[in-house]
């Protein structure tokens, strides 16, 4: 496509699908004539991608997840498509910059995190892979809140992306489904019958995932719910016409909003029924499309991939029992093992808070038929293994992580570390009964949009190094490898660097009025805001230093900026004092006229996929300090390495295999192992030894005890200093002093910037193995038995 014609097509959707004029188009409408555009350039390969699945009679992968945080889509359809250039001179002809259309799109946030952003990488590689896929979720119509402080605090208001057009979604207004809760379980001639007493639809709304080179499309189906019927008649002829519309407001709720907490579910029925709405009427829609091209279920293992994304999905192993057995007649047994061949699991979490049951007085209410399949489950497996076996249903709940691994033919853990702990830990009985059932399946990120779209200057740099056979085949970074000493590249990939920390500077500066230097060391945090991933022991630092500094102001320090950002669960009170305590410590250290010129301290808010975007790219240093054990995987750190970023790190989740990959040299370790974690809280008073033996951390935490960070209301900050010099659940102490070491070790690289930006290259060379299309490649060998649909090339 030539720049005429995408500007053609540009103003004809102007005109025609927008009904507006050049002359009166404001930036909105151009992003919207912009994304037809674009859109149109989808439909095709997106067709053809359909009609290759049917015709090759491939097995379909299907990604059930309750969250995909896609972010914005204009940018990353652009770049797979190839037309990024091409777009560039359509707006440079109609006088617009072409930031500005694509910078206009709202970040769509149907997610909280990690999960989310995975889920959103793995359906972009398996386009860009060919494989027949598809993603289903839940279409929120309030993604994650937004964030603000006020006061240094964090204040919550509710997200709004589908307050605009969706431009890229497909409503199918044909594609529904009646979902049924409540009511009663009768048996007629032997067989089950759940008749629900609620009931409402599911409707499908579909967005295209275009992969690299446009040469492939997933669909991303995403549920809306609606009442039956917009109007209860009898209520409505009775004449209260506004109570009769009272189903329809229930309805909706479901599908109306994200729930926030990432670690600690609430058991809520609102969230249950979420659950089991997506779950319920995705099976539906696979089973319609497996029923128009087979005839024997018995097929369906072989043709069909169900992988839940965490427990959110797992009553999808008793409502495809249901099916099988109620409405399609198998026998319970059959049933069992059929849908077994289809479902495998992801396990994204340890923290035992985080593992979902739900009571069976609840689900029972909801989903009586469920019940009383789930104790079927338990019996099969009993019999299966009746020397020693492990239930779903326990002392009155369903343990959701039991149910998903008895229900799974494959679990898998999101990286090496994560999935031995799975066997040694939450799921050891279940380990021991089914050996070959736990498989590692390390995260990944796609590079199309994380080093391609998110960092322009460095992907050039790459391309002509080594062409562009990289974008597809991530590994082939390793060829920059021996080009690194060669004249002029280090200082190629520092003037990227540079740029890109040039660009932040200058958006600070525009969106917080705040003042950055960009020679100054970047140094950051960004992630969801929880005790176990400790932003308090980088804020710990930050105060020690600023302490050490004010000491000796002459001394040779290397500049730093300190940059968080991340969102507390609402209900999450400690880690909302955390985020208070750093801002309170930014306002005091950034009006030091002594110190600050050395170290500062921003807290962006707000952080989403977008500026996530624009701050991996400009960092220079990536911190991955969770408590060993507690962290999966990690995903961010992997972006930060393959932009260039060194990592100071935990051995926790990815992190040790980015180690192996990058070389110990290149990446900064501190801190106890998982093992040397739990044996150190063996110790009762691990925290007052570490704050004994340490007279940094000591002064560091009576700062935070008393009143430097909180003028006029003296002890704001006490609680955390208080957590930390007591119970210290996560260690934060007893890992201060060799985090403090490991800091000054950067300090020192950071100083020799040749030395630096050596590691920094190493890092992207030799990060090509955290493509999620290496992921996906492990999945579909080790999991779903499914392979691309494209001609080998
Ligand atoms: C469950 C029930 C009720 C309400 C909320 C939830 C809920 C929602 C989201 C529980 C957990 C999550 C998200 C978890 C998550 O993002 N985990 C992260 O997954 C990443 C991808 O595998 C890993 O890299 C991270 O280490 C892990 O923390």
């Amino acid at each position: 496509m030539t720049s005429v014609e995408l500007r053609d097509s540009i103003l004809h959707h102007l005109k025609y699908s927008l009904g507006k004029d050049a002359e009166h188009a404001v930036t909105y409408d151009w992003r919207m004539a912009l994304s037809l555009a674009v859109r149109d350039r989808i439909t095709d390969p997106w067709f053809d991608a359909t009609r290759a699945s049917y015709a090759g009679q491939h097995k379909r992968v299907y990604y059930l997840s309750m969250e995909f945080l896609i972010g914005r889509l204009l940018q990353d359809a652009i770049v797979n498509l190839g037309l990024l250039e091409t777009a560039q001179s359509a707006f440079d002809e109609i006088g617009l910059p072409l930031v500005d259309v694509l910078s206009n799109e709202p970040d769509a946030a149907l997610g909280n995190g990690g999960l989310g952003r995975l889920a959103a990488c793995f359906i972009e590689s398996l386009s860009s892979l060919g494989v027949p896929a598809m993603g289903y979720g839940i279409r929120y119509e309030h993604g994650l809140f937004k964030q603000s402080f006020q006061d240094g605090k964090q204040i919550e208001a509710p997200e709004d992306w589908l307050q605009q057009t969706h431009a890229w979604e497909f409503e199918r207004p044909e594609s529904t489904y009646h979902i049924g809760f409540g009511g009663t379980v009768t048996e007629k001639n032997g067989r089950s019958i759940w008749e629900p007493e609620d009931g409402l639809i599911a409707q499908a709304f579909d967005t295209p995932v275009i992969g690299w080179k446009g040469n492939w499309a997933n669909t991303l189906r995403l549920w809306s719910a609606r009442p039956t019927q917009i109007f209860d008649l009898d209520q409505f002829n009775s004449g209260d016409y506004i109570a009769a519309s009272a189903p329809e407001t229930l309805a909706r709720t479901i599908s109306r909003v994200l729930y926030p907490d990432d670690t600690t579910p609430q058991g809520k029925e609102l969230r249950l029924k979420q659950e089991f709405f997506f779950t319920a009427a995705s099976l539906r829609d696979a089973l319609r499309r497996f029923d128009t091209e087979y005839d024997d279920l018995r097929m369906l293992p072989k043709k069909v991939a169900f992988q839940l994304n965490d427990t959110h999905p797992a009553i999808a192993g008793p409502e495809l029992v249901r099916i099988l057995c109620d409405e399609r007649g198998m026998k319970m047994e059959d049933a069992i093992t059929t849908a077994r061949g289809c479902l495998a699991y992801t396990n994204h979490t340890l923290l035992p808070e985080a593992l979902e049951r739900w009571s069976v007085d609840l689900m029972g209410r909801l989903l009586p038929r469920h019940v009383q399949i789930i104790e079927q489950i338990d019996a099969a497996h009993a019999k299966e293994k009746p020397k020693r076996t492990v239930t779903a249903l326990e002392n009155g709940e369903v343990k959701m992580g039991e149910l998903a691994f008895i229900m799974g033919h494959k679990v898998n853990g999101v990286s090496a570390l994560h999935t031995d702990l799975m066997k040694q830990t939450v799921f050891k009985d279940l380990h021991e009964l089914h050996p070959d059932r736990i498989v590692n399946q390390t995260n990944g990120v796609t590079p199309r949009r994380w080093v391609l779209g998110a960092n322009p200057r460095l992907s050039g740099l790459i391309t002509d190094v080594l062409g562009d056979g990289w974008v597809a085949d991530l590994e082939q970074l390793k060829g920059l490898e021996p080009h690194i000493d060669d004249a002029g590249f280090l200082d190629r990939f520092a003037a990227a660097k540079r740029a890109n920390k040039t660009d932040l500077v200058d958006w600070v500066k525009e969106t917080h009025d705040l003042d950055l230097d960009p020679d100054a060391m970047f140094d950051v945090q960004i992630k969801r805001m929880h005790e176990y991933k400790r932003q308090h022991l980088n804020i710990l630092e930050a105060i020690a230093l600023w302490q050490e500094i004010r000491d000796n102001p002459t001394g040779n320090w290397t500049p730093r900026v300190k940059i968080f950002g991340g969102k507390a669960a609402p209900g999450y009170v400690f880690a909302k004092e955390i985020i208070h305590l750093i801002n309170d410590v930014a306002a005091v250290l950034n009006a030091d006229p002594v110190t600050s010129k050395y170290l500062k301290v921003v807290f962006l808010p707000n952080y989403n996929v977008t500026m996530a975007e624009r701050l991996i790219p400009a960092s220079d240093l990536s911190e991955q300090i969770s408590t060993a054990g507690k962290e999966a995987s990690g995903t961010g750190n992997m972006k930060f390495a393959l932009n260039g970023a060194p990592t100071i790190g935990t051995l926790d989740g990815a992190n040790v295999e980015i180690r192996e990959h990058v070389g110990a040299e290149n990446f900064f370790l501190f801190g106890m192992t998982a093992p040397e974690v739990d044996e150190r809280r063996l110790l009762g008073d691990h925290a007052a030894q570490a704050i004994a033996a340490d007279p940094r951390l000591a002064r560091a935490l009576d700062a935070v005890r008393g009143d430097v960070f909180s003028t006029g209301d003296a002890g704001r900050h006490a609680v955390i200093a208080d957590n930390l010099s007591t119970h210290d659940y996560f260690v934060v102490c007893s890992d201060f002093t060799d985090y403090w070491r490991a800091q000054r070790e950067v300090d020192a690289v950071y100083a020799d910037q040749n030395k630096w930006m050596h590691m920094a290259a190493l890092n992207t060379a030799r990060s090509g193995w955290f493509s999620s299309d290496r992921s996906m490649r492990g999945y579909l060998a080790d999991i779903w038995n499914a392979g691309s649909a494209l001609p080998e090339k």
